[in-house]
C-alpha cells in the first residue's frame, strides 16, 4: 500500500511569501522548496538534515527579513520585494515515504522539473548531498554547468553497494548529458576520495579549486572561471563553508570558504542571471550554534533573489 500523507503546511513560510505545494501552480520567479533527505547509507541519514529546511523559514522570519520587505538592503542594493510583491512561493517540504527511502530521487525530480519548465528558479535545502542530482537532473532540456562548493569531492562510483549515495553526487551530475562545466571550489583536507577518484574527476572535465586555492587568488579570479554559457545550478555542502558560516556539519575542516567568498561566486553569477538552482546540503540542525548556518543560507538565497530579478534570459537550450 502507498503511503498517504496528508499536505504539511509550514508554520511561518520563507520570508513570510505564500504557500503553494503543487510546483506546477507556482508563477513566481523563485520557490523554496525543502528535500528532506536523498538516498541513504543508513536509516539516521533520513532524519540529520530534515529540519533543515524548517529552520531557515524560521531564520528568516527571527532577522525579519520576513517583515521588512521594503527595507534596502546593501548587499544587492535594493529593497527585498520592491513594489511589495513576493518574487518567492514557498513549496514546502518534500513528503518522502520513509519505507521507500530510494524513491524520493525520481520523486523529487519530477517535482523539481515542474519549477523549471515554469521558469522558476528552485532555492532548496537538503538532505545529505546526495540531493544535487535530484536537482541536476531536471534540466535536461537546457544547458547547465554546476558550482559545487564542498570541502569533499563526491566523485565515488559507489559506496556500500549504493551508486545514489551522498559519496557520489558529482559523478552522478557528470553522467547528465545536458551538463557542461562542473566547478568543484573549496576542496581541502580527507574525505571518502581516493586518488583514483581525484583522477577520475579531473579526466572527466571537472576544473578542482581547493580552499587554498581560492584564498591565495581571491573568489574574483574563482569567478572569472565561471565563464561557460548557460547557467548555473549552485550546490553548496555546508561543510565546505568555514565553520564559522556553517557550524552545523558533521565532517569539520578547518579553512572552508569565508562568507565574503561564498558571496562574491553567488551574487556574481546572480548578477548576470546565471543562477538556475541554488541548492543547501548537509545542515545538520542539531549542531547548529546560534542559527548561525541558518543565517548564512537565508542571506545567500536573498543574495540571489535580490540580485536576479529576472531569472530566464540566460537559458541555453540543448540543440
Ligand atoms: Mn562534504
Amino acid at each position: 500500500m502507498k503511503l498517504q500523507l496528508d499536505q504539511i503546511i509550514p508554520d511561518k513560510t520563507f520570508l513570510n511569501a505564500p504557500f503553494e505545494q503543487d510546483p506546477s501552480k507556482v508563477d513566481t520567479p523563485y520557490a523554496f522548496i525543502g528535500i528532506p533527505y536523498g538516498p541513504p547509507y543508513h536509516f539516521t541519514d533520513l532524519t540529520a538534515c530534515a529540519l533543515g529546511p524548517t529552520e531557515v523559514r524560521w531564520e528568516s522570519h527571527r532577522q525579519n527579513y520576513a517583515l521588512n520587505w521594503s527595507h534596502y538592503d546593501f548587499d544587492y542594493g535594493d529593497a527585498l520585494f520592491p513594489d511589495g510583491l513576493p518574487t518567492v512561493t514557498d513549496c514546502g517540504d518534500l513528503q518522502g515515504d520513509v519505507r521507500d527511502p530510494d524513491a524520493i530521487w525520481e520523486q523529487g525530480t519530477d517535482h523539481i522539473r515542474k519549477l523549471v519548465q515554469k521558469g522558476t528558479v528552485p532555492l532548496v535545502v537538503g538532505g545529505f548531498d546526495s540531493i544535487p542530482p535530484i536537482i541536476a537532473g531536471a534540466f535536461e532540456s537546457e544547458v547547465i554547468n554546476i558550482l559545487h562548493v564542498d570541502s569533499h569531492l563526491d566523485f565515488r562510483h559507489e559506496r556500500y553497494g549504493v551508486t545514489r549515495g551522498y559519496s557520489s553526487p558529482i559523478r552522478r551530475i557528470r553522467e547528465f548529458p545536458w551538463v557542461q562545466d562542473i566547478v568543484q571550489v573549496g576542496l581541502r583536507g580527507a574525505g571518502s576520495a581516493r586518488p583514483e577518484d581525484v583522477a577520475d574527476a579531473l579526466e572527466s572535465g571537472n576544473k578542482l579549486f581547493t580552499a587554498w586555492d581560492i584564498h591565495n587568488r581571491g573568489p574574483e579570479a574563482i569567478l572569472d572561471a565561471l565563464s561557460a554559457k548557460g547557467r548555473w545550478v549552485i550546490t553548496i555542502d555546508c561543510d565546505g563553508l568555514d565553520t564559522s558560516i556553517a557550524p552545523a556539519i558533521g565532517a569539520r575542516e578547518p579553512g572552508g570558504l569565508t562568507f565574503h567568498e561564498i558571496r562574491t561566486l553567488v551574487a556574481g553569477l546572480a548578477n548576470q542571471n546565471k543562477v538556475a538552482a541554488l541548492v543547501f546540503t548537509e545542515y545538520q540542525t542539531a549542531k547548529d550554534i546560534q542559527a548561525i548556518t541558518a543565517h548564512t543560507i537565508t542571506r545567500l538565497m536573498l543574495n540571489v533573489i535580490g540580485a536576479q530579478r529576472s531569472p530566464k534570459p540566460e537559458v541555453a537550450f540543448v540543440a
